[in-house]
């Protein structure tokens, strides 16, 4: 398999931690965001995903787009580690957590969101952050009650062992740190994010231990 993939991305975190708990070895294609005018943004790259976004996992002749349908295309075809459980309304419920961040936060706060609004609308720079700001608190506040007052959290989001819900909380905590936001108020998110750094596959799927990992 090879991953395209953007060292800061956070949706190419959440397949690169998925991949990794399922140990699943992969070839890492850098794409940078930044460089050369954007390279997710040049004819080969949209080729492959017209939609000019990383994630894009390539598995033999398949070319996969969208982190979420990623994680469930490596669920189906390598389900050992599971990372869903196996009761309907349990897997419903994983997946509300990780749809939390991937449709409602993370589109907001997407690199060209922020651009339109900066380069198109003319908002500043402190307005920007007030926008990034403020949708992450509405994700994260929404997030860390519905975990902290569930019967069905235990060490990781879901249970004990970590699952799409962890694969999407911890690179938006990612995130939320680069942009200055304060996390004091998300004790049960910052405790499961602890117990995610003890695991080697998410330390490895972090950004800084990427190949094209910038300072
Ligand atoms: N919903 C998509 C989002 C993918 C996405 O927005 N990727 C970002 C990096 S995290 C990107 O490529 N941004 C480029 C841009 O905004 O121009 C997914 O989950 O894969």
């Amino acid at each position: 398999m090879k991953l395209y993939s953007y060292f800061r991305s956070s949706a190419s975190y959440r397949v690169r931690i998925a991949l990794n708990l399922k140990g699943l070895g992969y070839e890492y294609q850098s794409v940078h965001l930044a460089r050369d005018g954007g390279q997710h943004l040049a004819p080969a790259f949209r080729a492959l995903n017209p939609q000019a976004l990383v994630p894009v996992l390539t598995d033999g002749s398949e070319t996969l787009t969208q982190s979420l349908a990623i994680l469930e295309y490596l669920e189906e075809t390598h389900p050992q580690p599971p990372l869903l459980p196996q009761a309907p309304a349990e897997r419903a419920r994983v997946r509300a957590l990780a749809l939390n961040i991937a449709c409602d936060v993370h589109p907001l706060n997407n690199l060209r969101v922020l651009n339109y609004l900066t380069s198109k609308l003319g908002v500043n720079e402190s307005a920007k952050s007030e926008w990034y700001r403020h949708w992450v608190e509405q994700g994260l506040g929404a997030f860390e009650a519905g975990v902290a007052n569930s019967p069905l959290t235990g060490r990781f989001c879901h249970g004990d062992t970590p699952g799409f819900a962890d694969c999407c909380l911890i690179p938006q905590l990612f995130n939320a740190r680069r942009f200055g936001c304060d996390l004091s108020g998300y004790p049960t998110l910052l405790a499961i994010e602890q117990r995610c750094r003890d695991l080697v596959a998410f330390r490895d799927a972090a950004p800084e231990h990427q190949p094209d990992a910038e300072k």
